[in-house]
């Protein structure tokens, strides 16, 4: 038996709560139907991104392409239900389409591609989204000079993979305020324990160490969520990573927090017992803010570009031919400002407050 509600979109915590319980049984509904998926990594991230869109991302669904828009880059793509759960929340998508996740044809695939209009980068190898959203948040605040925030959400086994070591380095030398990394310490991997497991410690002085900015927070309470973004936003001069203890497979008790449920989708009779234990199918609809207006500081001009050329007897250094490339290439572009911070100091009186300590900067009001 399932409940069906419907309610106005609102800003404030209970209703990212409500949103969170949606977003977990969308995951199980659309993975059940297609009888594969992760609905477990999805549900344990779940109650982090209802908070995120409902008081902090800004993003235009109807202007995916608007360089001012917010980066969200799921690091983890196997918890793709939870995406196009967002993305129903959203009103991108249709129930209906949500419930093709996996079929042929569907662009709904197993891991989010950009060629969904609001999937910047195709993920689904663990640990190239966090170096990616790194590069983008890199672009904004060294190159286009937009106020644009860079948020990726990744899981905890993934924390295992070199190149997000890489990612945090470069994040921390280069004090990417613009960038927030959200950790999904759901304690399980693809097969058993993570290899540190819940012990927060470890991660956030391993965070530290790489010049960012650590947060630690449980990953379920919305009001500790809310705080961790705010902070995530305020003027910390360097990138925030938010170390957030979850639980894999939260709010289902018969699968809550065991092993053995990776990459598995609920079987109907079990499906129907979660959805009623997390109280039914509902259909919330987020109102998420708008970004900010901003011009790329870089033109990308149509001015023809002369490539050298050369004949195929020609001996040429391959580090010369590709640096005279590269310099003729770049002369397109003026060269930019650096942006220090991750937002413009004032936005008091629309969406956000500027008090660095203030969990409303950049909150919604209802
Ligand atoms: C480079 C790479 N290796 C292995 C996999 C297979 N794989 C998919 S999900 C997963 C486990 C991910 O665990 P975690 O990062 O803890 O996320 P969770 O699902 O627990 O939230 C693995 C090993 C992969 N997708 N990419």
């Amino acid at each position: 038996m399932t409940v069906t509600t419907e309610a106005l979109a609102t800003t404030d915590l209970e209703f990212a709560r409500q949103l969170g319980q949606q977003l977990r049984v969308d995951s199980i509904r659309s993975s059940t139907a297609a009888g594969s998926g992760h609905p477990t990594s999805s549900m344990s991230a779940a109650d982090l991104v209802a908070v995120l869109i409902t008081r902090y991302l800004q993003y235009d669904w109807n202007k995916p392409k608007d360089p001012n828009n917010d980066h969200l880059v799921f690091s983890k793509g196997h918890a793709s239900p939870l995406v196009y759960a967002m993305f129903k929340a959203a009103g991108a998508i249709t129930d209906a389409e949500m419930m093709t996740f996996r079929k042929f044809g569907s662009r709904l695939q197993g891991h989010p591609t950009p060629a969904i209009p609001w999937v910047d980068v195709a993920t689904g190898s663990l640990g190239q989204g966090l170096p990616i959203a790194v590069g983008v948040a890199l672009a904004g605040q060294k190159l286009d000079n937009l106020p644009y925030h860079v948020w990726v959400l990744c899981g905890d086994s993934e924390l295992a993979e070199g190149s997000i070591w890489e990612g945090f380095d470069k994040a921390g030398f280069y004090q990417l305020a613009n960038l927030t990394a959200i950790l999904d310490i759901n304690r399980l991997g693809q097969r058993g324990e993570t290899e540190y497991g819940w012990t927060l410690d470890t991660y956030r002085r391993r965070v530290e160490a790489f010049g960012c900015f650590p947060i630690v927070i449980d990953g379920h309470d919305v009001t500790a969520i809310d705080r961790a973004y705010g902070t995530a936003l305020s003027a910390t001069g360097k990138p925030t990573v938010i170390i957030a203890k979850t639980i894999k497979g939260k709010g289902f008790s018969e699968i809550e927090n065991k092993d053995g449920w990776h990459g598995k989708a609920l079987p109907p009779d079990m499906a129907e017992r979660a959805i009623k234990e997390l109280g039914g199918i509902r259909h919330l609809k987020v109102k998420t803010a708008k970004p900010e207006s901003g011009q790329p500081a870089i033109k990308h001009t149509e001015a023809p570009v002369t490539l050298p050329t050369y004949k195929k007897e020609d001996k040429v250094a391959t580090r010369w031919g590709r640096s005279r490339t590269w310099s003729r290439w770049m002369a397109r572009f003026p060269t930019p400002r650096t942006r220090t911070s991750s937002r413009r100091p004032t936005r008091i009186g629309s969406s956000r407050s500027t008090s660095p300590s203030s969990s409303s900067w950049r909150r919604r009001s209802a």
